[in-house]
């Protein structure tokens, strides 16, 4: 009788003991969650300041420090770490690729990845009906019909795409190319282009020159990269489209980590003064 009871009492001591730690875990866990979440959102603000009071160069942001010195952030993309659970990307998107406004240098990206020239031209006929006003299918493009008869249940919308993702709809794509390149697309085109903020793979792809592209990465790595030198590697002049300046338009990519909590915010702001405030959000992703 008293082993019975004994053997209750223990039972119930490890039962409630267990629940307990896990009670402890869950609210631990919720605990890194909540703060990993403050840390991207002090984060956002903290880059924001600093991208709407510092001197841009042609590739990076200078950090004011507090001593009077800076530091570089670089605008294309290279992992920025800002503290010991943050890290962040930062992409001016002059140097990222439209498909409204750069179509060819898109299908230089795709190339990228092993897609066949083939595939390619098809592809740009297609999104080209794709966006064109009218029903007249291209060589290798596709139209209402062509998307009807094989079982699409839409056709094109007969406007610029309206986000990077709708590419994926255009007949016989194949996602794999888009999500090889994803990150270096950017919806809001610019009217310019800034080949200084390219990543290594866009230059590779749209310059087609590993030698010029290698001195580009070595002298951007050094923080000596300027548009004289990427013409003198390049021959590609200054333009009224080709700007060796950011376009104020950046892309922010932040990841918050603690133990095995994650948080991520991603967004595009414009240094844009309004009536409203100094900036605009034209892109948020959480
Ligand atoms: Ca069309």
């Amino acid at each position: 009788m008293v082993m019975a009871i004994s053997m209750i009492i223990m039972a119930f001591t490890l039962s409630v003991a267990f629940s307990t730690r896990q009670k402890i875990e869950i609210i631990s866990e919720l605990k890194d969650h909540s703060q990993v979440r403050l840390k991207s959102y002090s984060a956002f603000n903290e880059i924001l300041y600093n991208i709407l009071i510092s001197n841009f160069t042609s590739t990076e942001i200078k950090i004011i420090l507090p001593d009077g010195k800076w530091k570089p952030w670089n605008l294309y993309g290279e992992p920025i770490v800002l503290n010991d659970s943050v890290t962040v990307k930062l992409r001016d998107t002059a140097g990222m690729i439209s498909p409204v406004m750069q179509p060819g240098y898109m299908a230089s990206l795709f190339s990228g990845t092993g897609a066949s020239t083939a595939n390619v031209n098809s592809f740009l006929d297609k999104l080209a009906d794709w966006q064109d006003i009218d029903d007249l299918k291209r060589l290798n493009g596709a139209e209402s019909w062509e998307y009807r008869t094989t079982g699409y249940p839409y056709t094109p919308r007969n406007f610029f795409v309206q986000t990077i993702d709708e590419i994926r709809l255009i007949k016989d794509f194949d996602n794999s190319i888009l999500d090889a390149v994803r990150d270096d697309l950017t919806y809001w085109g610019n009217d310019h282009i800034n080949y200084l903020t390219m990543s290594e793979k866009t230059l590779r792809a749209v310059l087609k020159n590993d030698k010029a592209v290698d001195s580009i990465l070595k002298m951007r790595n050094d923080h000596i990269l300027t548009g004289s030198y990427f013409t003198g590697l390049t021959g590609i002049q200054r333009t009224d489209t080709v700007m060796f300046a950011p376009s104020g338009a950046i892309k922010m990519e932040i990841t918050s980590k603690l133990n095995a909590a994650v948080d991520r915010i991603e967004a595009v702001i414009a240094k844009r003064e309004t009536q409203e405030g100094p900036y605009m959000v034209f892109e948020w992703k959480k």
